[in-house]
């Protein structure tokens, strides 16, 4: 079934080149620990890809921030793959990461936009997002890009190893070519998202939660809205809340939860509840058609629904697109937020 794949996926224009898996499939196959090392958004796609490499292929992952990876004295054997992320492919941090991990004889795999960076350089072998240039410096459909190299990386290595059966496997291949309709789809809720970001663009902090697939999602969101708009916000695993953020909830504060109709809704709807008792402004961001929680929330944003697995390429456009409308309405510069550079290269 991946076969066709493992070639090249058109995907809202960008080519997905998975060639450069083949050579190391077997690498993969046999891997005993996948460690992605990657630094902000990256990182955010990282996380999302150690839900989708233990549930499709069953191989433990560990997600790094490279920055702090690099320092430590990790344990690192020739039986672990690494994969850096990096849209820059020059983020000195995981550079250095995958340098430290390559010299303990690792097998180095990269996911970087860039083509010839000094990151894919380094590696072994890689995928290239090719998503275009990103014209901002907040990263944006380099999130979406690596989040379904990393798909593919999960089927292609599940399907090798026999951990997902083929009904599940036809599913997704027919779902991932889906996906950027919905994309598209949630791309229009654009006008809805510029309402609701006019009713808090003077807000000081935003919490943002999710569980599962959309606990990553959670925390890309809290990222790009303090990335370009200079507003406090925080991501965090819906059940965390209760462990401490929970007292920051009051009627001033807005709670972005990414509740789409997946495993784990039943458990988000008690989370909503929890914040509504302590009457937080919920903006829920659900599936189509999902009556329960919009009768609970203040704002709703209905994206498409989707598989489980592949819910992040979907629920995180609207969350991009509540940062970009909160950073105009304040005044900022979207594309080059103060103190940000493209490629953080010290
Ligand atoms: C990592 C990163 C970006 C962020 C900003 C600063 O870059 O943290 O996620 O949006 O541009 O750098 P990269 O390693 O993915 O190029």
């Amino acid at each position: 079934i991946l076969d066709s794949m493992r070639g090249r996926l058109e995907l809202g224009g960008s080519h997905l080149n998975m060639a450069g898996f083949r050579a190391y499939e077997q690498k993969f196959v046999n891997a005993q620990r996948i460690i992605i090392v990657a630094c902000g958004t990256s990182w955010h796609a990282g996380l999302v890809a150690e839900y989708l490499i233990e549930d499709l292929a069953r191989i433990p992952v560990e997600v790094e921030y490279a920055s702090e990876f690099r320092y430590r004295n990790p344990v690192i054997s020739e039986r672990d793959i690494v994969i850096a992320i990096s849209q820059s492919g020059e983020t000195a941090d995981t550079l250095a990461a995958l340098e430290l991990a390559k010299s303990k004889g690792a097998t180095i795999f990269g996911i970087c936009n860039v083509v010839g960076s000094s990151i894919a350089r380094a590696t072994d072998a890689g995928a290239y997002t090719h998503a275009g240039p990103e014209i901002g410096v907040a990263s944006t459909k380099a999130f979406t890009a690596q989040v379904t190299v990393l798909t593919l990386l999960a089927m292609c290595i599940g399907q090798r190893r026999g951990t997902i059966t083929d009904v599940k496997l036809r599913e997704l291949v027919t779902e991932l070519h889906n996906i950027p309709t919905k994309v598209e789809k949630a791309l229009k809720l654009d006008a809805e998202i510029q309402q609701i970001a006019e009713t808090f663009k003077d807000v000081p902090n935003f919490l943002y939660l999710g569980r599962g697939y959309n606990f990553p999602v959670a925390l890309e969101g809290a990222l790009k809205l303090k990335e370009i708009s200079y507003i406090h916000a925080e991501g965090y695993p819906a059940a965390e809340m209760k462990h401490g953020p929970i007292a920051l909830i009051d009627e001033n504060m807005p709670v972005v939860v990414i509740a789409t109709k997946d495993s784990s809704y039943e458990k988000v709807v008690s989370n909503i509840q929890e914040v509504k008792a302590r009457k937080g402004r919920i903006i829920a961001v659900v599936t189509e058609g999902d009556t329960t929680i919009p009768a609970m929330a203040e704002f709703v944003i209905e994206v498409p629904p989707t598989s489980e697995v592949l819910v992040p390429l979907v629920s995180v456009i609207p969350l991009q697109l509540l940062s970009y409308h909160i950073a105009v309405l304040r005044g900022c510069n979207v594309d080059q937020p103060r103190n940000l550079a493209k490629s953080v290269t010290v």
